[in-house]
């Protein structure tokens, strides 16, 4: 590990160094691409396809035990020697309280396990940019030779449902007093959800917020995905566990997953495009154009954009 660490020179050793699992480099590697730093493309476009590692998102409202639950998760990964990467996401979080992210998801000491890598990711507060960031960094962990990477991402706002556009299964985790939030998170939460956990299942009603999420997931109840199923935990004593894992499990084995992973990519495809687009309108120059066709004559704005 790391003996080339101080000698790589272009993205197509950091990209070898990634393949060969050395986790510095990995490390290295999520780095540029965040700041989009030079040969970052080159790492990109080097990565061999990858249809092996499985994409778990794990999202819910902020202090529901997400990161307790993958911490559980980690440890019956673990168990059958099974490499694990965690991708902590938090788009409330400015970046520059990124060390108190860094503390956030600080789990049991999988920092120095061998089959275990950990990162949390700077958001700087865009969404759009944000997504495709994560879409580029969680294909160069693909290449670090993981069973799993599962994303932790706080469900506040747009950004976890372009994330489980990411992932080949969804977990959604609850407790059982976000009944109210229930109703509200119904658009975004709830359609994404592969996997409810109702976690913190040691309190009271925990049995009685199942069956109102059973209810709620009949068919009369459009929007949610009629197959999700329920597991209840406790994370904090690793309960519920083995019967997620099995869910799992039974869920990534499913004949439609080739499906998904087919429109995933399109999506994906979709949203660099739209992106590389973008990158090269500039608005001041777009109004500088605008100011130039004013002066030679009536402006109109659709004629602008259409020859645009
Ligand atoms: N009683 C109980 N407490 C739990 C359980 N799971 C997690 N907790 C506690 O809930 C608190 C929040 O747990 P986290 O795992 O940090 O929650 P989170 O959803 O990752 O939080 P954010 O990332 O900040 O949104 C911690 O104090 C945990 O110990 C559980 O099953 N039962
Ligand atoms: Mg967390």
């Amino acid at each position: 590990m790391g003996e080339h660490s101080e000698t790589i020179q272009s993205g197509a050793a950091l990209l070898r160094a990634v393949l060969a699992q050395d986790r510095r480099m990995l490390a290295r590697g999520i780095s540029l691409i965040e700041n989009q730093a030079r040969g970052y493309r080159e790492i990109l476009e080097g990565l061999p396809e990858n249809t092996v590692t499985r994409v778990i998102g794990v999202t819910g409202p902020p202090g529901v035990g997400k990161s307790t639950l993958v911490d559980a998760m980690v440890s019956e990964l673990t168990k059958t020697s099974k490499k694990t990467a965690i991708l902590c996401v938090d788009p409330s979080s400015p970046f520059h309280q990124g060390a108190l992210l860094g503390d956030r998801i600080r789990m049991n000491g999988w920092h120095d396990h061998p089959e275990v890598f950990i990162r949390s990711l700077a958001t700087r507060g865009s969404t759009g940019g944000l997504s495709a960031r994560i879409m580029e960094i969680t294909d160069l962990v693909k290449a670090g030779g993981f069973d799993f990477i599962i994303i932790e991402t706080v469900g506040v706002g747009q950004i976890e449902v372009e994330i489980s556009g990411l992932a080949d299964l969804t977990i959604v985790v609850l407790v059982p007093d976000s009944g109210d939030e229930i109703q509200a998170m119904k658009a975004g939460l709830m359609e994404i959800s592969d996997i409810f956990v109702v976690n913190k299942a040691d309190r009271p009603d925990s049995e009685r917020f199942c069956q109102d999420l059973a209810t709620m997931m009949r068919p009369e109840y459009s929007g949610l995905r009629p197959a999700a199923g329920i597991v209840k935990t406790i994370a904090t004593k690793k309960q519920g566990l083995p019967e997620l894992m099995e869910l799992i499990e039974n869920r990534l084995k499913a004949p439609d997953l080739e499906l998904r992973r087919k429109s995933a990519l399109a999506e994906k495809a979709y949203q660099l495009i739209v992106e590389k687009r973008m990158s090269d309108i500039d608005k001041k120059e777009l109004a500088r154009k605008i100011e130039l066709s004013q002066l030679q004559g009536p402006f109109n704005l659709y004629h602008f954009v259409s020859a645009f």
